[in-house]
């Protein structure tokens, strides 16, 4: 498997050293301002970030080191040409930046396979935990647990030198992927399954694993969670999981602190946990209205109620997207081909007709259109994992693809600790109107 990481190093260390050349040689060069309303709006749109794994564009969607979302289901390996490309290959173009092979993809579903054994101390840890517990609490706990794992720490300890620090939080990011569909299946089954855990398959790929350990070991859910897993893996750098796993990651901390940050961050109804409320809103609404197939009319009036009662509409707006999200539409599309008189995929459908245009009549939001969370818990629905609570952990389980990925190359880049300068309220009052006074 070393060859994987050896063509990682031989490709990515040449933007190394045009990381720290171009920060030498154009260190004062301008490439932007930045406007009181960016700061205030929570930095959007600062170019303050270095992600090569994907970038996303408010116009268009993500692209996954130049690719989108059509394109990477066309151009990654599948187990079969019906099926859905294998994460594998998405982390192999995260990492390295080239379209892998089979073979390539393989090797890091074996490599992962090998990694996957979880300390017994994690499992000890979630069986302590409460079971009124949200996953989301489990899933970073269990993380931070492995912390132990760490090879990054004890090479640190042991005085290694910075130069390869890269290699130990390869052999980390690699070590927590491969563990995470077992500690995410692990609290399925102990939440939702009286703890009748199902030991992994070692000759499975990671997402049909990862179904196969909740117990769903049919085709039609392993090519969901592969699709699941693709759609999800990551969405440029600003992000708040992707943004605070990074910022950890810049105080040279273990892989396993820095994703659980991010995790953390997931698990914020504004970003990933946005999955469940849409679930959790969708129920709301049919109990409301003592319906599952309400009328365009009825769908319309409980959004309206939604805004009235200050409360956000789930799954709706973006703080970059600026149409439709495409992980929306791939869902979508895939609901299409394999989904057949689903009520909850119906009502979703019929939502997308609706509330745009009573969104956009507000006037203040700026992106009415669906992302990536109001399709994917109909989805799940629909296929028998029904225990919304967990969504957020499958999202966490992807994530980890494109942060992770980033954590190694942030790491091999020798990243600076991260120190944004922060100033008192008053301070923008004066900048705006010459005056702190009142402030
Ligand atoms: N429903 C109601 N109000 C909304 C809204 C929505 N779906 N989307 C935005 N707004 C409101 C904002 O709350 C804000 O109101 P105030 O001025 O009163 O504070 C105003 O419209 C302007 O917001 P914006 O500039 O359009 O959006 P932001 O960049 O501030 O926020 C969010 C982006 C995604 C957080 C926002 O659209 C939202 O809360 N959506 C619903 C929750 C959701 O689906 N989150 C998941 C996003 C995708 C993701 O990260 N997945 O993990």
């Amino acid at each position: 498997m070393e060859y994987i990481k050896n063509r990682f190093f031989q490709r990515a260390s040449r933007c190394t050293a045009e990381y720290q050349r171009i920060r030498k040689e154009y260190g004062d060069k301008v490439i932007g301002q930045v406007t009181i309303d960016q700061v205030l709006s929570g930095q959007k749109g600062i170019p303050a970030l270095v992600c090569d794994t994907s970038k996303l564009d408010a116009n268009e969607g993500i692209r996954f080191r130049g690719f989108n979302l059509p394109e990477l289901r066309e151009k990654l390996p599948k187990l079969t040409t019906e099926g859905e490309p294998l994460p594998e290959g998405l982390f192999y173009l995260m990492l390295i930046g080239e379209i892998p092979e089979m073979d390539d993809v393989m090797n890091i579903s074996r490599d992962w396979a090998t990694r996957s054994h979880v300390p017994q101390h994690t499992f000890d840890v979630i069986d302590a935990i409460p079971k009124v517990a949200r996953p989301m609490t489990f899933f970073t706990a269990a993380i931070i647990s492995m912390a132990s794992e760490s090879v990054f720490q004890k090479a640190y300890r042991a005085g290694v030198h910075k130069k390869f620090y890269w290699d130990f939080m390869y052999e980390d990011v690699m070590n927590l992927i491969a563990k995470l569909p077992r500690v995410a299946a692990y609290i399925y089954r102990r939440l939702y399954h009286n703890d009748h855990h199902i030991e992994p398959n070692p000759t499975l790929d990671w997402a049909g694993n990862l179904a196969y350990m909740m117990g769903f070991d049919n085709l039609e859910v392993k090519r969901l969670l592969r699709l699941y897993m693709v759609i999800h893996a990551d969405h440029e750098g600003g992000n708040v999981s992707a943004h605070a796993t990074h910022l950890v990651g810049s105080a040279l901390s273990n892989a396993y602190y820095c994703f659980a940050a991010g995790m953390t961050g997931l698990a914020g109804p504004l970003h990933g946990f946005a999955n469940q409320e849409v679930i959790h809103w969708l129920f709301e609404m049919i109990e409301n209205l003592e319906t599952d197939e309400p009328s365009d009319e009825q769908i319309a009036g409980y959004i309206e109620k939604t805004l009235k009662d200050g409360r956000v509409v789930p799954g709706y707006g973006h703080a970059v997207l600026r149409i439709t999200d495409p992980r929306f539409t791939v869902q979508q599309e895939f609901a299409e081909k394999y989904v057949k008189n689903d009520s909850l995929v119906n009502l979703v459908n019929n939502i997308y007709r609706v509330a745009p245009p009573i969104l956009e009549a507000t006037g203040k939001i700026k992106n009415p259109w669906p992302n990536v969370d109001a399709f994917s818990g109909a989805l799940l629905h629909h296929y028998g994992i029904t225990e919304y609570n967990f969504y957020t952990v499958l999202f966490g389980v992807s994530r980890a693809l494109g942060v992770l990925a980033q954590l190694i190359l942030d790491r091999l880049y020798n990243v600076p600790i991260e120190r944004p300068s922060s100033f008192p309220l008053s301070w923008f009052k004066e900048k705006a109107e010459g005056t702190k006074e009142g402030c």
